[in-house]
């Protein structure tokens, strides 16, 4: 008598359902250690601090910002006194692109800096690795909402510190002072319009990421 697992000449065979079936040819799935990972950053801060300016600075793809024009009534809300020549302000957000290598890929995501736009942030910031927020110390108040954001979230944050023209170049324990950062949040200076800049306040915000996850202060 020949069961499912025996054949006529004795050598034994296989039921269908024991068969495994060939992968494919067609099968084109990208083995587990060549899948990318991708990494979400924000860049946080006050209006016209330089947000947009920097996440353009750093992405490889042409960032998607969406600007527009100040209108007449924008100007009443968005202070726009000491940004001199800006005349336009980011009405959702901006959003770029930086290949580290062919396994990692961060995306770079500016939020609105109004605060009436307050309610993306949740949506901007969940699933972020942490953020870069930005400071101009002639108006360093207008970060205080980015700072309690990402303090209150427990979300990782470096300050970036940018000199506009006029404004007095102080001392970092001045600035990290005057905005009441613990003293384990890395503060640098920054200037947004420069590649390399950005590039050393990304790499200090992955860095202090690393750090506190070393010391397993966050997940
Ligand atoms: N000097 C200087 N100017 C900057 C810097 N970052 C941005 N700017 C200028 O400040 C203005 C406002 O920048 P923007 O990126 O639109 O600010 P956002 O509102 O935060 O997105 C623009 O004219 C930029 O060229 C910086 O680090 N240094
Ligand atoms: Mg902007």
């Amino acid at each position: 008598m020949s069961g499912p697992f025996e054949s006529a000449d004795g050598r034994g065979a296989w039921s269908a359902s024991a068969t495994r079936p060939p992968r494919p040819a067609d099968d084109h799935a990208v083995p587990r250690a060549r899948r990318v990972s991708s990494v979400k950053l924000v860049v946080a801060g006050g209006f016209g601090v330089g947000k947009t300016t920097f996440v353009s600075a750093v992405s490889e793809i042409p960032p998607l910002t969406t600007e527009a024009a100040m209108t007449s009534e924008s100007k009443e809300v968005d202070d726009a006194s000491l940004v001199g020549t800006k005349t336009t302000t980011t009405v959702a957000m901006d959003f770029g692109r930086i290949t580290v290598d062919d396994a990692l890929v961060m995306y770079l995501f500016g939020t609105p800096g109004q605060e009436r736009f307050a309610f993306m942030w949740d949506d901007l910031c969940d699933g972020a690795l942490g953020a870069v927020v930005l400071a101009d110390t002639r108006r360093l108040a207008d970060s205080f909402v980015a700072l309690d954001y990402f303090e209150t979230r427990d979300t990782p944050f470096v300050v970036g510190v940018n000199h506009f023209p006029g404004s007095y170049h102080y001392p970092i324990p001045e600035v990290r002072e005057a905005l009441g950062v613990a003293p384990h949040i890395p503060v640098v200076d920054c200037d947004a319009r420069n590649r390399q800049s950005v590039k050393v306040a990304l790499v200090t915000l992955l860095q202090h990421v690393y750090e506190l996850r070393r010391a397993a202060l966050v997940p």
